[in-house]
């Protein structure tokens, strides 16, 4: 199998005018944030196993996986900036985890602490492989961006336990999670310590998942008084909530709680990486592609229903409604890059910016801690606050909290945000590939020989995009560049002669195989105009509809721009975009003007027969990353389309 390798974050240093505010944000306000958050509800000290019985600091079953997840980030961060204050944070926290395992190497709070008695009896819904899981993580990211052993250790002796629990051996638990997670986790735990058992566990439980009949039906079968921690209502059908509905290889459609399924889609393409095997890879692209022809936003998110968090049926992609959680987004993007490693197609870059620029970007403030838990595709601030009030929730997860109680998605937007240096190139013994046009440095060995590119970019904004090649001897070398899929004219000059795409453009990629020599130039210019995009019909709730695109970028309309009822603003015939250079608080961007029509309803009554009169309006459009920072706000991103390209006269 012909695949890449990722680079390390240690590798690029990012320095880009829409990038590098956000990552300063991500280390010096959200990251210490969220520590502050963590202690303060009781995330770390429960580490501390002094729970005494009382409501008051008690655990809770996914809580050790936030801490996880901040500690992931920290290691990002220290493998870029030094920051002895967060390095001691990070150190004090996994001296408490390290003297939280117990004398057999098991390492959860509450089941320490509050069930001892129920370990690995509910797998269905009790994470305690989803929390074992993200410690694996963290402490293979602490490692290899601190040099630090300490707690790759304890996860070493933690992750020893659990193969002596799960496996094919005779007395072992034939089970697997509810909520994959250990299984891309102990991957990357075998690449770093090389040790096969990891690799091999791994391996079982994708292949045990969804045998029949489904562990989980056993659990239930074993337990007398078994009460899920989840609702049944997950359960009614089949075990497709947790992708166990059938065998992993069977599987053809990308099913049941989204962040669930890309957690097993990436492991699964790590296995087919590892092992080599062509099937396994063949259930992932056909689940991603099911992904994208079926059930992702225009905005990169998916699983669109609130109703378990999951993928449902073909184009069923609500928008006031949508779900579209941003950890299911940040799921999609490991999935994405996985299969990119494994086919060095660009249509799975092109995904993964898709996410990252729209939903996830999108998902946190401008303050750097407020976070969205879902991404709403249209907003109706008063229906919200009604909605809420009789539903008699504390918040809405379609308006930014500071915090949630399931506070899944804010450590996961900082550990992506702090491992971003990782999904700009990629590499191979023959091939150098920039997938994200981001301002960056990367250094990379080829044939033993250090090849440094200095990317420069304004890049989502604007398709320049300049590369400068430094080698200290001429080296014979392949580098490729993403052509995007939203880019229909694309020219390229070295060294200022230029060169047609013509016949060297693969999969996505302009190849460009010769002899470097020092301080070449490459200048790729795409062409970034502002375009309509629009629905299959699939898609019923964008129908008739078109949403604005420059770029990677997603547009939309938000109530504090454009006068009120925004769903009556119709796109014109010949419609001229103007792209305005233009600030949100303290994030330049570009806003996009145009003249459109507004439904003029004159009758005083509710409804009427009247004919529908239109009056000219003035709209302007926001990057919908940028939304929901001002105010709160009526916001749309599908627009009604009057483009009268029919002949609609009977
Ligand atoms: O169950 C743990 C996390 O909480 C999931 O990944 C999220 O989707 C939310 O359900
Ligand atoms: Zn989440």
């Amino acid at each position: 199998m012909n695949k890449l390798q990722p680079v390390y974050i240690k590798n690029v240093s990012i320095k880009d005018s829409f990038w590098s505010g956000r990552l300063d944000i991500n280390q010096d306000v959200t990251i210490p944030y969220q520590y502050q958050m963590c202690r303060k509800t009781g995330r770390i000290d429960a580490f501390k196993l002094d729970w005494n019985g009382t409501a008051a600091k008690k655990t809770h079953i996914f809580w050790d996986s936030d801490v996880g997840k901040w500690l992931e980030a920290v290691a990002y961060v220290l493998a870029c900036k030094s920051d002895n204050l967060l390095e001691k944070k990070a150190d004090a926290v996994i001296d408490i985890i390290a003297a939280a395992q117990q004398t057999d190497g098991y390492l959860n709070t509450y089941f320490t602490s509050v069930e001892p008695e129920n370990r690995w009896t509910n797998l269905r819904d009790n994470h305690e492989l989803y929390c074992a899981g993200h410690l694996i993580e963290a402490a293979v990211a602490y490692f290899e961006n601190t040099g630090k052993e300490k707690f790759l250790k304890v996860i070493c002796r933690y992750a020893d336990y659990i193969c002596s629990v799960f496996g094919p051996e005779k007395g072992k638990l034939k089970g697997y999670a509810g909520h994959p997670e250990i299984e891309l986790a102990l991957v990357k735990l075998y690449r770093v310590s090389g040790c096969k058992k990891y690799l091999s566990l791994a391996v079982y439980f994708i292949e045990q998942r969804g045998n029949k009949p489904v562990w989980f039906e056993k659990e239930i079968e074993a337990v007398q008084d078994f009460t899920g921690t989840i609702s049944d209502k997950h359960y009614t059908a089949d075990y497709s909530y947790n992708q166990a509905h059938l065998p992993v290889r069977l599987q053809k459609t990308a099913e049941g709680h989204a962040v669930r399924a890309c957690y097993l889609y990436s492991a699964i393409a790590d296995i087919a990486y590892e092992t080599e095997d062509k099937s396994l890879l063949t259930v992932c692209t056909n689940i991603w592609n099911d992904i994208v022809s079926n059930k992702v936003y225009v905005t990169g998110g998916i699983g669109s229903t609130d109703y378990s968090e999951r993928f449902t049926i073909d184009g069923d992609l609500p928008n006031y409604e949508a779900f579209s959680e941003t950890c299911a987004s940040i799921a999609l993007v490991f999935f994405s890059q996985r299969m990119f490693y494994l086919t060095m197609d660009s249509r799975y870059a092109d995904l993964i910016e898709r996410a990252l620029y729209n939903t996830i970007c999108g998902s946190v403030g401008i303050d750097g801690k407020s976070f969205f838990y879902a991404n709403a595709l249209e907003e109706w601030p008063e229906k919200r606050k009604y909605q809420l009030k009789y539903q008699g929730k504390k918040y809405s997860h379609s308006v930014r909290q500071q915090w949630y109680d399931t506070s899944c998605c804010p450590p996961n937007i900082a550990r992506l945000f702090a491992s971003l240096g990782s999904y700009i190139y990629s590499n191979s013994p023959y091939m150098l590939f920039v997938n994200l046009y981001i301002s960056s440095k990367v250094t990379i060995k080829v044939d033993g020989q250090d090849v440094t590119l200095n990317l420069k970019t304004k890049y989502p904004y604007d398709g320049r995009v300049s590369v400068k090649v430094e080698v200290a001897v001429p080296l014979n070398h392949t580098i490729a560049l993403r052509i995007p899929g939203w880019c229909s004219r694309a020219e390229l000059k070295i060294n200022g002669r230029k060169i047609s795409l013509s016949k060297i453009v693969k999969k996505g990629y302009v190849i460009l195989k010769r002899m470097w020599v020092n301080y070449d130039h490459i200048e790729l210019n795409m062409d970034m105009p502002v375009v309509l995009v629009t629905a299959h019909p699939k898609v019923v709730q964008a129908a008739g509809k078109a949403a604005i695109q420059k770029g990677p970028l997603i547009y939309c309309l938000e109530g504090i721009d454009n006068s009120r009822f925004l769903n009556d603003i119709v796109i014109p015939e010949g419609v001229v975009f103007k792209v305005v250079k233009g600030k949100i608080i303290s994030q330049k961007t570009q806003f996009i003007h145009f003249n459109a029509y507004k439904r003029l309803y004159s009758s005083g009554s509710l409804y009427s027969t009247c004919d529908v009169k239109l009056k000219k309006v003035k709209v302007k459009a926001i990057p919908y990353y940028l939304r929901a920072n001002r105010s709160d706000s009526e916001m749309l991103v599908w627009i009604n389309d009057g483009r009268t390209k029919y002949n609609t006269k009977l």
